[in-house]
């Protein structure tokens, strides 16, 4: 089916666990669509969907999965399978058992696991690859959460044409924990392989945008992360709960009468309601701590309120929540020994899986919940529980019950009006509880209806929607932007056509962002060997010119390519050297200004931390890529205009680039380099030049009009077209050096 959200782009929806139970039935396969998580999250858009990729949950032999894939085509789903050692890797030791704790700030629970990174990657590579076989043309391709984090990027590399956007349902911590990951900048490179990424809350989103300046030295504004000559969105959508589901499941006759049990059940006594899967980001045994507080208080309590603690069994084959079940089992049994009385248990506990009727019924019938992660990327419980309360309140016009709520769950941000305590303080959480018990009717009603509009607004068919048109938007506003067209395969047919004709050719290639990626220390971008070869054979090619333009010092150029027959470039055209020649400087470049301007910025270095003043032949650069991003724009815009100021009348140019603010020489820039190279060269030869930042618009507007701009990335001018990455440009270059060879070959004519 083809998806509608927006424009007719079909939609595959991408996640660990397909939602499906197999079994193995009378020698072959079943499959069963199960209705939890993610499965009734993605309802509002799951019936838009082609196509759903993911692990049906079972390891099969190679030999069954065959009959495993027939048994979930009829669903729309594919497979992607996984091994044993996978799940132990993959699934457990990277994913549970380092993703999962360190992005909930557990850092102390963190697993070293040597073989989970690489079994991580080549399962999140594995999920690429049977995407791009499924993927219709132009799909949008929505990955979900912490397992998957490396499969944008690698999905990128595969299928160009295809939308990717991801969605994180647990919290993007702080870059001070996220650096802690050994593999941080691969993973962080595999989730900016998508245009779009989404988080539940501005604070996750805000961390993610500091870790990729941290991590990466990429910079960001708040709805966007500039990686990769791209754009990548971001965008907070907190998640909902499916209100219509909820509505149903409230009003029918099994709940109306297991309502009507509890009351005959608890009578007079208050019920304080826990909903968790077992977890320690939960917090359970803090909040038992709590309620034994409570009970310290006035232990008469245990007679009037029972806590009823529903705990849902997870990850069972994992010791450590073993541990914490054994720790949760014997605190509510001491708890009980201590305050309970024959027939009087102040703890009731429910070790298992509610019937959709028993939880709504709980829901409803709760005089308070008590919902207190210590780290939570949103709960949905919180949610449930106010939406059932308002509705069975509005049946039966009574007074709501009180959300009790850790302000560390990510639901906190929507349903501040319910009363939100800090877990770890113990005291402050009993205080809570006994508030909950004793606000009046009319302030129960006030707190609880303006959560559940929120509940309501917040309901998961329309999140589903609005992500699937906020992905839309962004992609076809960011190709609104692009000016130029990417270079598309007939464009590059044709421009490969031209350069073989030609009977000269000269190319001028920028070096960082466009041979070479992007890397967090300029020191680290030596071009790989890869690059060396290439560069080398283009300028093997016949009649060709390759001349490399960059703004980097003629020291660093000589060191990594001087040993080449090509031209280099440095400090945007102060300094040139001819292929086989010597390096030459500009002359009459008036520096005098130099030394003033540089007081002013080794001042503005030590104001700012994490920049640093980078010193060239004919000009100064104030880099800021590694510090506080607002910061250190608001002092570049600020310096920027002193500067204008100051040296007004000197014959300097004042550029700010991304990160940078750069003062030169008047007159000396790469275009000027271009004119100089290209004054006398016929109409006929070809010429190419490619770039990817401002310094290099320069050289668009110094190409002759049969010249060729390619410009990576998606801002700037002047350009006639764009590429996404210094892959695709070596990727290009290649296909360039390759026609040239067989037409040269063939013009030779057959050997012998
Ligand atoms: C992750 C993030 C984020 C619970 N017990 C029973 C039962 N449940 C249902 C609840 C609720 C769901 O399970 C639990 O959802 P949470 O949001 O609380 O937690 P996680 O499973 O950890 O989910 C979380 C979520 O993703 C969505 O993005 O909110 O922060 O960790 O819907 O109703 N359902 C039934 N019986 C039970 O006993 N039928």
């Amino acid at each position: 089916m083809v998806g509608n959200s927006g424009r007719e782009r079909p939609l595959v929806l991408v996640s660990n666990r397909l939602p499906v139970s197999l079994e193995r039935r009378d020698g072959t396969f079943h499959a069963r669509m199960s209705s939890g998580g993610l499965a009734t999250a993605l309802s509002g858009v799951s019936e838009d969907a082609a196509t759903w990729i993911g692990w049906p949950g079972l390891v099969v032999d190679p030999s069954e999965e065959a009959a495993v894939e027939r048994a979930l085509d009829e669903h729309g789903l594919r497979a992607v399978f996984l091994s044993h050692h996978d799940v132990e890797h993959y699934y457990h030791g990277f994913g549970n058992g380092i993703v999962w704790p360190l992005f909930h700030y557990f850092t102390d629970r963190v697993i070293h696991d040597r073989e989970a990174f690489a079994t991580y990657l080549d399962v999140n590579h594995r999920f690429a690859e049977r995407i791009a076989e499924e993927a219709p043309e132009g799909a949008h391709v929505w990955i979900h959460d912490f397992h998957l984090l490396a499969v944008s990027n690698a999905l990128r590399q595969l299928r160009p044409d295809v939308v990717i956007s991801f969605f994180l349902h647990i919290p993007f911590p702080s870059s001070e924990l996220y650096r802690m990951i050994p593999q941080r900048e691969e993973l962080l490179r595999g989730m900016l392989g998508a245009d779009y990424i989404g988080f539940h809350t501005h604070d996750y989103a805000r961390h993610f945008r500091s870790t990729c300046l941290r991590v990466l030295g990429v910079g960001s504004s708040p709805d966007a992360v500039a990686f990769g000559g791209r754009r990548v969105g971001i965008g907070v959508h907190p998640i909902g709960i499916p209100v219509d589901r909820f509505e149903a499941a409230l009003t029918s006759d099994e709940t109306t009468r297991y309502i009507a049990d509890l009351r005959e059940r608890y009578g007079g006594r208050k019920v304080i309601l826990a909903v968790e899967r077992l977890d320690y980001t939960k917090g359970i045994p803090l909040k038992l701590r709590a309620f034994e507080t409570f009970l310290a208080r006035d232990p008469r309590r245990a007679r009037e309120v029972v806590l009823l603690q529903v705990l849902v069994p997870s990850r069972l084959d994992n010791p450590e929540y073993q541990e914490l079940k054994r720790e949760i089992d014997e605190t509510i049994g001491r708890l009980n020994g201590d305050f309970g009385e024959p027939g009087i248990a102040p703890i009731e506990y429910l070790n298992r899986s509610l019937d959709p009727h028993e939880l709504v019924g709980l829901y409803a019938y709760a005089d308070v919940a008590l919902v207190t992660p210590m780290r939570d990327g949103m709960n949905l419980v919180a949610q449930e529980y106010c939406l059932c309360q308002s509705l069975h309140a509005e049946r039966t016009e009574r007074a709501p019950g009180v959300l009790v709520l850790s302000e560390f769950a990510g639901a906190a941000n929507s349903l501040s009006r319910a009363l939100l305590v800090n877990p770890w303080d113990v005291e402050g959480v009993a205080d809570a509880i006994e508030e909950a018990l004793s606000l009046s009717p009319d302030e129960r009603n006030l707190r609880m209806k303006t959560m559940a509009e929120r509940v309501r607004h917040l309901d998961c068919h329309r999140w589903g929607k609005e992500f699937c048109r906020s992905v839309e938007r962004w992609v076809e506003e960011e190709s609104n932007r692009e000016s130029a067209p990417r270079l598309g395969r007939s464009a590059s047919r044709e421009i490969v056509r031209r350069a073989v004709e030609a009977p000269r050719r000269v190319l001028f290639l920028d070096y960082d962002g466009t041979l070479r990626e992007i890397v967090s220390h300029p020191d680290a971008a030596r071009p790989t060997d890869e690059i060396r070869k290439l560069l080398a054979h283009l300028a093997s090619m016949p009649d060709t010119e390759v001349h490399v333009v960059s703004g980097r010092d003629r020291r660093t150029l000589d060191a990594w390519l001087g040993d080449l027959p090509i031209s280099l470039c440095a400090e945007h055209g102060f300094y040139t050297r001819p292929r086989g020649g010597e390096w030459r400087a500009a002359h009459h470049v008036d520096l005098s200004w130099m030394q003033a301007a540089e007081e002013v910025l080794r001042g503005i270095v030590e104001e700012v931390p994490g920049s640093h003043l980078e010193k060239k032949s004919a000009g100064l650069a104030w880099h800021y890529r590694l510090s506080d991003d607002d910061y250190a724009e608001w002092r570049a815009r600020e310096l920027c205009a002193i500067l204008s100021e100051e040296f007004a009348s000197l014959p300097i140019e004042i550029l700010r680039g991304h990160k940078v603010l750069e003062m030169r020489a008047a007159g000396v820039n790469k275009g000027s380099y271009l004119r100089e190279r290209l004054d006398g060269e016929p109409d006929d030869t070809f010429v190419l030049c490619i770039g990817d930042d401002r310094t290099d618009l320069d050289m668009y507007a110094a190409m002759p009009p049969q010249g060729v701009a390619i410009h990576v990335g998606s801002e700037g001018d002047g350009m006639d077209y764009r590429l996404d990455s210094p892959r695709e440009v070596r990727d290009f270059l290649r296909t360039v050096h390759a026609a040239i060879v067989d037409s040269a070959t063939a013009a030779a004519g057959p050997i012998g």
